[in-house]
């Protein structure tokens, strides 16, 4: 019997390792649907890095499993394997490959970054305001009207992290602008233009939504997995998550940052509604809510909205028991009163 080629073996192994990549990089279904604008930019970097990852792990389990079998010990072979010292050729041939996919991965995820915006955040006051200026730039929009002109939430300067404009909506002011504050253990949603609070996030769908973000007390992770975003609420700082949602439904807000004993509990959702939806939410809570609350500091912030908000008043005074509690010095503090 004739023997078939090395050659063709290396090339048929070659194109079934790349059709079983690109396949899993397509079908890999390890991702919720998507429901922004910057979802799929995330998705396809991460479909080409599943498509790599898959080929490097055929290939290299592959030659593991082809090798302990092919040089297997046979019977009565008590000989020594043949003594290997390097091969240049072969090693430059597997740091080149390798260094020019990281190479081409970050340019491209760099492209990505670009594209959501990541390079751009507090974009909006430069631009509008034509040249750049420290000064606080708060529209002064009235409360309890339904204006469509966004009220700027902070300064040039004062937002430089964060997720900004994408290169389609540069230097235009977002169409709703939403403060949002991280706390041990929620999320509140305050809209500056409208006088509204709230415990969940309601936003327009095909519409530019800027959050700006804050935590009062310990790192907090604003990460809603349906639009592939995730940004930090640092205390202290304003960061900012500028983007589009284009699928009206209600997608999970989850705390990303281990922020402390309910960290698991910190969720709440961000609610996508139809143009139309959105400005009558809008209308039936300017009436509800009242006018807006300055006081960010929890737990009256909590308090003062727990119907807003939706947390359970038995649940708040819980953890605000077993915070308490947990301080040594708080329960020294009850000892000696006593
Ligand atoms: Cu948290």
């Amino acid at each position: 019997m004739e023997q078939i080629p090395a050659s063709i073996w290396t090339l048929t192994a070659g194109v079934v390792v790349t059709l079983i990549s690109f396949w899993v990089g397509q079908n890999h279904g390890l991702f919720p649907e998507q429901a922004s604008e910057q979802a799929p930019l995330v998705d396809n970097l991460f479909d080409i890095m599943m498509t790599i990852a898959t080929a490097l792990f055929l290939v290299v389990q592959g030659a593991i499993i082809y090798f302990v079998v092919r040089y297997r010990r046979r019977k009565g072979d008590e000989g020594d394997g043949i003594p290997v010292d390097g091969n240049l050729p072969l090693e430059a041939f597997w740091t080149a490959i390798p260094a020019a996919i990281v190479i081409f991965l970050g340019i491209y995820s760099v492209d990505i970054f670009l594209r959501m915006g990541g390079l751009n955040p507090g974009d909006h006051t430069s631009h509008t305001m034509g040249h750049k200026q420290g000064v606080a730039v708060v529209a002064q929009a009235p409360q309890g009207t339904t204006s469509d002109v966004p009220m700027l939430l902070a300064a040039k300067g004062d937002i430089d992290v964060g997720i900004g404009a994408s290169p389609d909506v540069l230097g235009q002011q977002p169409d709703v602008a939403v403060k949002v504050t991280g706390m041990q253990y929620a999320w509140i949603f305050n809209y500056p233009n409208y006088g509204i609070t709230a415990g969940e996030l309601h936003i327009p769908v095909g519409k530019d939504v800027q959050l700006d973000l804050n935590a009062s007390d310990v790192i907090h992770s604003f990460w809603v997995p349906q639009f592939r975003l995730k940004q930090d609420a640092i205390p202290g700082i304003t960061t900012e998550l500028r983007f589009k949602a284009t699928k009206p439904g209600t997608y999970p807000v989850v705390c990303a940052e281990l922020c402390g004993g309910y960290h698991g509990a910190m969720r709440t959702r961000v609610i996508a509604h139809t143009p139309e939806e959105f400005d009558e939410w809008l209308s039936q809570n300017q009436v509800a809510s009242g006018p807006e609350s300055t006081d960010f500091t929890p737990p009256s912030l909590v308090a003062a909205h727990l119907d807003a908000t939706g947390i359970n008043p038995q649940l708040l005074a819980q953890v605000q028991n077993e915070q308490a509690e947990a301080m040594p010095n708080d329960r020294h503090h009850h000892h000696s009163m006593h």
